[in-house]
């Protein structure tokens, strides 16, 4: 695997190095004020004061993280008139899609289930990357929405131990250019 520009590995590289040259730095402070004596009364004033920044800080994240992700869910919330139904049938050792092809720009819901035991659909873009997942087990019908931009050939793998032949439950899905 090689990196390249704009790969997130890359900036999940460059976050945690910042945070542990953070880190060395409260240790470095830490440890130049290590002789000194320091009041009780000022270290419950300074960290009264640090902690509630720090749960305003806390908030704002969490509310920020919760507000941007939720709505690019995969999880099907709704909307089913204008997506178009891919029948998804895991069974060992196979999957069946109907229909199998769909043009790009197509907001699809997979309507995932199994007749045998519980199958794991993960749904791969024409790079290799997992896009989507969800469990396929009998008696129920789990959806998956997902928008395939992307023209080219995805890829179906079983995520879920499902007997001797899990390995080789694969199939295809094709996304075609318009
Ligand atoms: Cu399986």
């Amino acid at each position: 695997m090689s990196l390249h520009y704009g790969d997130p590995q890359i900036a999940i590289g460059i976050v945690f190095a910042v945070l542990a040259l953070l880190l060395a730095c409260a240790f470095v402070v830490i440890g130049i004020q290590a002789g000194t004596e320091v009041g009780f009364q000022r270290v419950h004033e300074v960290a009264y004061w640090l902690r509630k920044r720090w749960l305003a800080l806390l908030l704002v994240i969490g509310v920020l993280v919760v507000g941007i992700s939720l709505f690019d869910l995969p999880y099907a919330g709704g909307g089913a008139a204008s997506r178009t139904v891919v029948k998804v049938t895991g069974g060992q050792f196979f999957w069946s899609l109907v229909p199998d092809s769909v043009p790009a720009g197509t907001k699809v819901r997979f309507n995932v289930t199994s007749i045998d035991v519980n199958h794991g659909f993960g749904l791969y873009d024409p790079h290799g990357h997992l896009i989507g997942s969800v469990q396929a087990m009998p008696g129920y019908h789990n959806l998956l929405d997902l928008t395939l931009s992307e023209a080219g050939v995805y890829r179906i793998r079983c995520l879920e131990l499902c007997g001797l032949n899990h390995s080789t439950m694969q199939n295809t899905f094709t996304v075609t250019a318009h």
